[in-house]
């Protein structure tokens, strides 16, 4: 057995070392802080606080009663909210929670087509499906790459869903929450918006501030432009004491037991040092993404939304199927040492063939890549994908540019390695 558990931490730490050299532009990951990853190994890890502080099913949570009240109060002053509940354990449990909350099993739930970049909690093999609930689509406009209004409000009134869910895994533009506002309180539908993507740019003062657009309910997971650890959140708004309360017993017993309590605390870390370093990383995350989107367009990539400028997020998405389609880059780029993945995007014939990438910013920008560097994997992505040049030298050359960003940026201990799982592994079992 010493061979099993010598060989998943020598993969591990091959994992950190092929990461340490490659460009990550995944758009739902980021890096950890260095005071908040210690967390994840504290004995928080190894205890159960089911509950709410105070009034816990376990003796022993003196200590954990102050975190979670701490994070709770840190998060209501990052997303400048009066209720906020830190149990789900990821985004998608955060979803779950509510729906089991504000809708009952087949009723109708407003949002947005997986083709037009929403979760799979939308789908009925997803969140949705599990609750039961019958989604009604938004529909999409194609030049502007958000929801189409008129059209929507027509659906909206038509279909009447008491809840309407606003929020894309392919989040390239703001949604018009606003413009629709009227149309929910005439509807009197519930706004929840899934920010898991742009939870750290809402933050930061970057993107659309749907609390104080017309959504009610924000939940999320943390760990994407908010660089936090694998956790969910949920955020509220609303005078509905009752609707507050489902929510919360929704999140515990509803879709948690324990609620991870090495995760929360991390989270309180990530939550207080976003206070801090959010608006700048914010900031930079955008100016990035907009860079290496008019880096790519430069060098002849179908880059999306270039008469908009590109994005006002973190995301960038390009359609690929001159290059050889979605699977294909995708693969290429991996090869090379640069890590993305097939996107679907709007118009494509089959999801079984996406003919996007999607790409993010918010790793590269959190070891402390800016514009300039952006040209530089946009040059990369010509390289490979047009000019033929050999996965193995893009590979070298990627190495080389992160070489000189191994260090973490934004957070308290700025500066330590970004990248320091293969550091820690040095031990080996008997
Ligand atoms: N899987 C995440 C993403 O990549 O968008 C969302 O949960």
């Amino acid at each position: 057995m010493a061979a099993a558990v010598r060989r998943v931490r020598d993969l591990a730490r091959r994992h950190s070392a092929r990461f340490a050299r490659a460009i990550p532009l995944i758009a739902s990951e980021n890096l950890l802080s260095p005071y908040a990853k210690e967390l994840l190994i504290s004995d928080l890890h190894s205890r159960y606080a089911e509950g709410v502080p105070g009034d816990r099913y376990y003796e022993g949570n003196e200590q954990v009663d102050e975190i979670e009240n701490l994070t709770l109060d840190l998060a209501r002053r990052l997303f400048r909210c009066s209720f906020a509940d830190v149990r789900p354990i990821s985004g998608t449990v955060a979803n779950l929670a509510v729906l089991k909350a504000l809708a009952e099993p087949a009723a109708p739930v407003g949002t947005c087509r997986l083709a037009d970049g929403a979760h799979i909690s939308s789908a009925a093999f997803g969140a949705f499906g599990l609750r039961g609930v019958r989604p009604v689509y938004y529909a999409w406009d194609d030049a502007r790459l958000t929801v189409d209004v008129p059209r929507t409000r027509a659906i909206l009134r038509d279909a009447r869903p008491q809840l309407c869910l606003f929020g894309l895994s392919l989040f390239l533009f703001p949604l018009p929450i606003d413009e629709l506002r009227s149309t929910l309180e005439e509807i009197g539908a519930v706004g929840w918006y899934d920010g898991a993507h742009v939870l750290g740019l809402i933050a930061g003062g970057e993107f659309q501030d749907p609390l104080r657009e017309g959504c009610q309910v924000l939940s999320a997971s943390t760990h994407k432009t908010l660089p936090g650890p694998q956790h969910g959140i949920l955020l509220a708004e609303t005078g509905d004491a009752e609707a507050l309360g489902r929510l919360r017993s929704a999140a515990f017993p509803g879709v948690t037991s324990n609620h991870h309590l090495h995760a929360m605390a991390a989270l309180a870390v990530s939550l207080a040092e976003h206070l801090e370093f959010g608006g700048a990383y914010a900031r930079q995350t955008v100016a990035n993404a907009r860079a290496l989107a008019a880096a790519l367009h430069e060098r002849g990539f179908d880059v999306l939304g270039a008469d908009l400028g590109f994005t006002r997020s973190h995301t960038v998405a390009v359609r690929v199927t001159g290059e050889g389609g979605g699977a294909e880059v995708a693969r290429r780029l991996a090869d090379a040492g640069i890590i993305t993945n097939k996107n679907l995007l709007p118009g494509d014939k089959s999801p079984k063939h996406p003919g996007g990438i999607r790409l993010g910013t918010p790793e590269v920008t959190r070891v402390g890549m800016a514009e300039r560097e952006m040209g530089a994997i946009a040059e990369l992505f010509d390289d490979l994908l047009h000019r033929g040049r050999p996965a193995e030298e893009v590979r070298e050359r990627a190495a080389e540019l992160k070489a000189g960003f191994a260090t973490l940026r934004y957070c308290f201990g700025a500066g330590e390695a970004a990248y320091r799982y293969y550091d820690l592994v040095g031990r080996e079992p008997g």
